[in-house]
């Protein structure tokens, strides 16, 4: 059975609804940061660039550096674009999109996230590059899919009962990158974390401007979370969607964080572009190597 128009929407000109991409248009390797300025920064490091678009917040350019092909796209904020930018990456690469049907040789998309992020404990200073190793999602993406085989649940429920979490907030799911691509891209010069990612900038990360919070030691709570050694790191937004989206999918994910800020401190970055162009170049260079 073909895969129905409203459930597949397809633009006039056959690419996919919000991404606005066909086929062609990607590498297998694909870059995501969150900022569509950002796409930018990172294609002006290629040789070439032999497509460009943008809708809404996903912009998005193909081209090489040192000979690899890469494709570099923007998500904008939050694992509510993740679930879309997922989905339809994944579209163009296992979807028949002139059938409606799902290809029977499915292929395995490489996709690395370059972010911002802050840090919640004092030893992992700004302007410095963490991995996300593990990832615990504040959202409920996962909880919306049949994700069960994919959750490392006794860390949920550790972290539930450690930080007495609320249950009118969604329950944390725990996902884990790939291996190989942590391999290939940690070094000396990298953190290796356990990412929390937040359903909003302020509350969900304990800033108050004017709006008390429900629990206003959570933060506290997190960077004294212990499981069998792993304590929990830095905070944004989309790691833990991007992890589980691309396990569910059949992909390869890494998230690379440039901490900008230290939430245990209260410093931020006195540069903090230049710390994302650092990891940007340290990203592009990992992936050639
Ligand atoms: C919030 O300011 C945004 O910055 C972080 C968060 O995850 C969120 O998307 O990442 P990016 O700099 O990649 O957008």
């Amino acid at each position: 059975m073909p895969i129905k128009e409203s459930e597949l929407i397809l633009n006039p000109d056959g690419s996919v609804y919000h991404l606005n991409l066909k086929p062609e248009h990607i590498a297998n390797t694909i870059i995501t940061v969150g900022d569509p300025d950002r796409v930018d920064q990172v294609t002006s490091y290629f040789e070439t660039i032999e497509f460009s678009t943008q809708k809404r917040e996903f912009h998005t350019q193909t081209g090489t550096y040192k000979s690899k092909r890469l494709t570099v796209i923007s998500t904008g904020i939050g694992t509510d674009n993740i679930d879309i930018v997922f989905n339809e990456l994944d579209a163009l690469v296992n979807i028949d999109l002139k059938a409606r049907e799902l290809k029977s040789d499915l292929s395995e998309l490489t996709i690395v996230r370059i972010g911002t992020s802050g840090s919640i404990q004092k030893e992992i200073p700004v302007d410095s590059f963490l991995i996300s190793d593990y990832a615990v999602g504040f959202d409920s993406l996962m909880h919306f899919y049949d994700s069960d085989s994919i959750l490392h649940q006794d860390i949920s429920e550790a972290l539930i009962a450690q930080t007495n979490w609320n249950s009118k907030k969604s329950a944390p799911y725990i996902v884990r990158c790939d291996s190989d691509l942590m391999t290939k891209l940690s070094s000396e010069n990298t953190h290796i974390g356990f990412t929390a990612t937040n359903v909003g900038f302020y509350g969900p990360q304990g800033r108050v401007l004017r709006l008390a919070v429900e629990d206003s030691k959570l933060n506290d709570k997190l960077a004294s979370f212990n499981f069998e050694g792993k304590a929990i790191t830095n905070l944004e937004m989309e790691t833990a969607g991007i992890y589980g989206m691309s396990k569910l999918l059949g992909h390869k994910a890494l998230s690379m964080n440039a901490i900008i800020a230290n939430r245990a401190t209260g410093q931020f970055s006195t540069d903090p572009a230049k710390v994302v162009d650092n990891l940007i170049k340290y990203t592009l260079d990992k992936l050639v190597e």
